[in-house]
């Protein structure tokens, strides 16, 4: 079954290379996100995801899901930090495990308990395997991570390949947001050798040059959240922008 998110997605990644800009609804009021993302698609940017990792309650994601709605023609994708940011107002919602936790609870306790409302709200989700490489940052540390390695190449894979065996359609590198450091390309293309799924890759991603190596090393979807909430969409953003739409067959 394939909703109506996931066949966009899937539409746009056989071009080439897409781009997510991640709005925190508690950094942003709805009127600035809609102002974000407005600037973010303009520049390129093919979804918008709303989320932090901190308490956002159902009404400020829907505030901002609808405000970000009615602003682009791109989908509003939920990045839950938890059961309490979910809002039928999104497009969507990324519907993750984060597999490297050591909390049951976010690996699928709190899924469990969500997940027959969010079947009563007909929120389309998309199955992603989420996994925190260090440094983490926050997310790390909320979510109780055990932290991947930078140079656990195999760990990585293992985590990656057993993700699309449990079905997930997308397989997510997080190094965290605000990350000094990217995930190093090192593992980013270690496991898209053995990985069918798009991978997605974010945190700490800061350049064009950045996007460029992540991308020549195999990412399929960029998350950046920080070059747009520091900079605007200017500067950064724009360059990284070039470089995923660099890569795009006409
Ligand atoms: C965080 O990967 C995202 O979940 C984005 O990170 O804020 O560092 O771009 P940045």
């Amino acid at each position: 079954m394939t909703g109506r998110v996931a066949a966009y997605l899937d539409a746009r990644l056989r071009r080439g290379p897409l781009h997510f800009t991640l709005i925190d609804p508690e950094k942003s009021d709805a009127a600035q996100a809609a102002g974000l993302a407005r600037g973010a698609v303009a520049a390129g940017s093919d979804a918008i995801l709303l989320g932090g990792s901190t308490g956002i309650s159902p009404e400020r994601m829907g505030a901002a899901a609808r405000a970000v709605r009615a602003a682009v023609p791109v989908p509003a994708i939920i990045f839950p930090e938890g059961p309490g940011s979910i809002s039928p107002d999104a497009d969507a919602l990324l519907f993750m495990s984060l597999l490297n936790s050591r909390s049951p609870e976010l690996v699928i306790r709190s899924q469990a308990r969500a997940a027959e409302a969010i079947r009563r709200l007909g929120i389309e989700t998309l199955a992603l395997g989420y996994l925190v490489v260090a440094p983490g940052m926050r997310v790390g540390e909320v979510g109780r991570a055990d932290l991947l390695d930078r140079s656990d190449l195999a760990g990585a894979r293992g985590y990656a390949l057993a993700a699309e065996m449990f079905g997930m359609r997308f397989v997510y590198l997080e190094a965290g947001s605000g990350a000094p450091a990217p995930v190093p390309e090192a593992m980013v293309r270690a496991v898209r050798e053995v990985l069918s799924v798009p991978l997605v890759v974010g945190g700490g991603i800061r350049s064009g040059a950045d996007a460029g190596r992540i991308l020549d090393a195999g990412a399929r979807i960029l998350v950046t959240g920080t070059v747009a909430e520091e900079h605007g969409v200017e500067g950064a953003l724009a360059e990284i922008l070039m470089e995923v739409t660099r890569r795009r067959a006409r």
